[in-house]
């Protein structure tokens, strides 16, 4: 597409979501440091989204994770979300924070802790009935750290079982994303710990049971955007968490270590027709040393600008020059779109969609940080940090 109009007209249908912990405080296993101003309640992370989506116009929804969003009346939160101009987005459970998990959640050997990771599972459908949320977001830290420790097999089984429970549970407009991840916190095994066995399990299932990649899930090198490729070919890619890593599973800023990756992977999903509401494009990441709504509001740039970048892709030029067999022509044509700055385009398009120009600075000229700091001297609200 290299028709500039039609390329702001698909930018303004983007939507990223962010994610609820990342306006909490969060730090490494060395140390969390707390910063200002930090949200001391879920309704509080959601006045911080809102922050987002007010200067990027498209960040409209915020995902919880429960129980670390825990409050009475889910759907009062949603109405003062809605009230706030954003929605409750994906529901993220967590089964990895109770003592009892300490081997496994829905994979442990004890029934009765399957049981409860299960019951959790469950109320957190229960809360996307309250909320309107169509996606709950399934990562599982199980897994074993020492060969012999576990039956690896028995514990498939035991997630299968899981899965089948929840995926019965789920409404005609829900499904689920079932999150891998290649290692971490378990050393040895991992229950769901690529994207294949994430797929086979959904295959089984049928099509309320999606794969969501995680861009920082992978062996370094690993090639993401074929697997984005792979899985919108099945109809199978349910969405992302988008973050950066150097190194491991890093959650930093999305687009910040590797740009042209991200660049890749939107390339595909524009390719494979993955550019729509069908597939959750969401931010998982934790902003441990940079302020957290500019961290945001710099990630969803991020994103678009990636995605301006997909866009610009002349498909016709490259289908042709691959066609040809024109190895060098074909390259020419992905990387003339990389390399063009676009920039000014978005900024073009955020006036016109009554947006100043420049996120960042009209974040920081707003004055919302000041008044945050000052209103939020006191608590915490749970999460990473806690
Ligand atoms: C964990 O590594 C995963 O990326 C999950 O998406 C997790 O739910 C998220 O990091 C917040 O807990
Ligand atoms: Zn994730
Ligand atoms: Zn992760």
């Amino acid at each position: 597409m290299t028709d500039t109009k039609a390329v702001k007209a698909a930018l303004r249908t983007q939507h990223i979501e962010t994610p609820s912990w990342a306006y909490g405080n969060s730090g490494t296993r060395f140390k969390v440091f707390s910063q200002e101003g930090v949200p001391r309640t879920p309704q509080e992370k959601i006045d911080d989204a809102a922050q987002v989506h007010r200067f990027t116009g498209v960040a409209p929804r915020v995902a919880l994770h429960i129980p670390w969003d825990r409050v009475e009346d889910y759907a009062a939160l949603a109405t003062y979300a809605r009230d706030r101009g954003v929605r409750v987005g994906a529901i993220n459970s967590n089964v990895f924070q109770d003592n009892d998990y300490m081997l496994g959640s829905v994979t442990n050997p004890d029934p009765a802790v399957r049981k409860k990771a299960l019951n959790h599972l469950l109320d957190c459908v229960d809360i996307m009935d309250a909320t309107g949320s169509r996606d709950l977001k399934l990562w599982f830290s199980d897994g074993t750290n020492y060969p012999g420790q576990d039956d690896i097999r028995a514990r498939q089984d035991r997630l299968a079982e899981a899965l089948a429970a929840v995926y019965e549970r789920l409404g005609d407009e829900q499904r689920f994303l079932l999150e891998y991840k290649l290692f971490e916190p378990a050393f040895y095994s991992t229950d769901v710990p690529d994207w294949g066995t994430s797929y086979a399990h959904c295959l089984k299932l049928g099509p309320k049971a999606q794969v969501v990649v995680d861009t920082g899930h992978h062996a370094p090198g690993t090639n993401i955007e074929f697997i984005v490729a792979f899985l919108l070919r099945e109809g199978k890619l349910g969405g992302f968490d988008f973050n950066s890593r150097f190194y491991a599973d890093d959650d930093l800023m999305v687009g910040a270590a590797d740009p042209f990756q991200l660049f890749r992977i939107m390339h595909e999903v524009i390719q494979g027709g993955g550019f729509s509401d069908e597939i959750a494009f969401m931010l998982d990441q934790c902003h441990n040393i940079e302020p957290k709504i500019p961290g945001q509001i710099r990630s969803v740039m991020n994103v678009q600008e990636a995605t301006a970048k997909a866009l610009l892709v002349d498909g016709e030029a490259l289908r042709s020059a691959q066609q040809a067999g024109d190895v060098l022509g074909a390259n020419a044509v992905f990387m003339d779109a990389y390399n063009t700055d676009v920039r000014p385009l978005l900024a073009e398009l955020r006036e016109e969609m009554g947006l100043d120009p420049d996120p960042m600075a009209a974040y920081a000229r707003s004055g919302y940080f000041e008044k945050i700091r000052d209103e939020r001297r006191e608590g915490q609200a749970a999460g990473w940090g806690a």
